[in-house]
């Protein structure tokens, strides 16, 4: 029969994906091929209360793309893993949701930074959970929970949430519980003190578990939806620790972006940097695969070209805006004279709503000459991420002390060439750019290693990453 296949549910903060995938042998050992088998908007919802994801929908599409891979592969999907976008999170009480999710770009969360700030000391909270400030941090968010907190009986991350669904089983995937602010980075387990001074009640926290672990069989009604004997397994389920482990990096000394909705921009490391000086610089210690730090910081990304979009488009579909997007950037390219450059890290570009307003007005409030056309706001997004990114490589390797002479770039953003090439001409580093959908990869591989398809060696999830792309290659334009 065919080989077994494996399939990733991949949600990303603008859209969700199905992928198969199954190991093959190539020429030079195991490869992934990977088969999509449906994509899907993620449309947030805004209500009087705020901004929040559309959970049911994406649990929806995700039934239904896999319903749709086992109907076309009968019997040869063996397991099933989730990844998405952080932090983000349900209350449930006796296994009810409370509620529905919160958007991080909920502007809910100030007044719980407040609250967590009067307890703990931003020193001593960085000292103990090593993240970088967002607003948005989980720890933030519950401390604006007000009285849910206490009606709620547990707390589960939006891809531990769905697991649960899918299988009746809770946990907390370590490296997606490494995003709260309540982990701590040295030991992998919750820091119940922290918590607890947080305000965030003990038995919120579910057990933790290592990527890889398997959860059980699809059951109840995802199973009648999907089918029979198939398992979900626990997938780096935060969406940045499976694109960091499907870097096809091949020698140590690489720094890497996953770009998507946000550029995540950092190094692996066997370690957490718990520095006052990796603190000021915004560095964040998340969790990956096989016990490594993610040293990383968070810069605003291709939510500024689709956010953009949306204001400019409010009613183009999905596929028009990327036919835009490259329509656009092809313009941008062409744009001569001295580019203006704005803080690609300023916290004024969270919010939706009218991007390129933001753009002019930032430039505005400084008194200085602002891009005025669509290709000349693309070309000012593109160099304005290509310095925040080259800032971000410089200063990781500087507070990790460690050389850096390649930079991988993965994910959507890998596609935009000219952000690629001006980051290599920025950074004067070589860029290899690929494969784009790195998050998917890394979802369906720490299942092929579950499920000893792969040798459950380091490096061997990038040697299959590495056989089965081909990365593009960027260098410095000679000043
Ligand atoms: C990327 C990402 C980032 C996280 C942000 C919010 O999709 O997961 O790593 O900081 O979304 O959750």
């Amino acid at each position: 029969g065919a080989a077994r296949a494996v399939a990733a549910v991949d949600l990303g903060a603008t859209s969700g994906r199905v992928i198969l995938g199954r190991i093959v042998d190539g020429p030079g050992g195991a490869e992934l091929r990977m088969q999509h088998v449906a994509r899907f908007a993620n449309d947030p919802v805004r209500t009087p209360d705020g901004l929040h994801w559309n959970l049911l929908e994406l649990y929806r599409q995700a039934l239904q793309g896999l319903a749709a891979a086992e109907r076309a592969h009968p019997g040869e999907i063996a397991s099933i893993g989730i990844d998405s976008w952080a932090v983000d999170y349900g209350l449930l009480r006796d296994g009810r949701l409370l509620g529905v999710p919160f958007h991080y770009r909920d502007a809910r969360t100030a007044a719980g930074v407040a609250a967590v700030r009067s307890r703990i000391p931003a020193e001593e909270l960085y000292a103990r959970n090593g993240l970088q400030h967002l607003d948005f941090n989980t720890v933030f968010q519950l401390a604006a929970e007000g009285e849910f907190l206490e009606l709620a009986d547990e707390l589960l991350l939006i891809p531990d949430l769905l697991n649960s669904w899918l299988t009746g089983v809770s946990a907390a995937e370590r490296s997606n519980a490494s995003t709260t602010g309540l982990l701590d980075p040295r030991s992998g387990e919750w820091d119940r003190e922290l918590a607890a001074r947080a305000g965030v009640p003990d038995r919120l926290l579910p057990p933790l578990i290592d990527a890889g672990t398997r959860l059980g069989p699809l059951t109840g009604d995802a199973e009648s939806a999907v089918g029979r004997g198939i398992d979900v397994i626990a997938v780096a389920s935060h969406d940045t620790a499976s694109a960091v482990a499907a870097v096809p990096a091949t020698r140590p000394d690489f720094a890497y972006i996953s770009c998507g909705t946000w550029g995540l921009v950092g190094l692996e490391l066997d370690a957490p940097v718990l520095t006052e000086e990796a603190r000021l610089a915004n560095f964040t210690n998340e969790g990956g695969i096989g016990g490594t730090t993610r040293f990383l910081h968070n810069v605003m990304g291709m939510w500024l070209f689709s956010e953009s979009l949306r204001a400019w488009e409010p009613d183009a579909t999905d596929a028009q805006r990327s036919s835009l997007l490259v329509e656009l950037l092809g313009a941008a390219a062409e744009v001569t004279g001295p580019i203006p450059v704005f803080d690609a890290n300023d916290p004024a570009f969270m919010p939706p709503g009218d991007l390129p307003g933001r753009i002019v007005a930032w430039f505005r409030e400084r008194g200085e000459r602002a891009p005025e056309s669509r290709a000349e706001i693309f070309r000012s997004i593109v160099e304005s991420l290509a310095l925040a990114f080259t800032e971000a490589v410089r200063t990781a390797s500087r507070l990790a002390d460690r050389p850096v002479s390649v930079i991988h770039v993965v994910g959507g953003g890998s596609q935009n060439a000219l952000l690629c090439q001006r980051l290599a001409d920025r950074s004067g580093l070589e860029v290899l750019a690929g494969p784009v959908e790195a998050t998917a990869m890394g979802n369906l591989l720490v299942q092929a290693q579950a499920l000893g398809l792969i040798p459950d060696e380091p490096g061997a999830l990038r040697a299959v990453v590495a056989r089965s792309s081909s990365p593009i290659r960027y260098t410095p334009a000679s000043r």
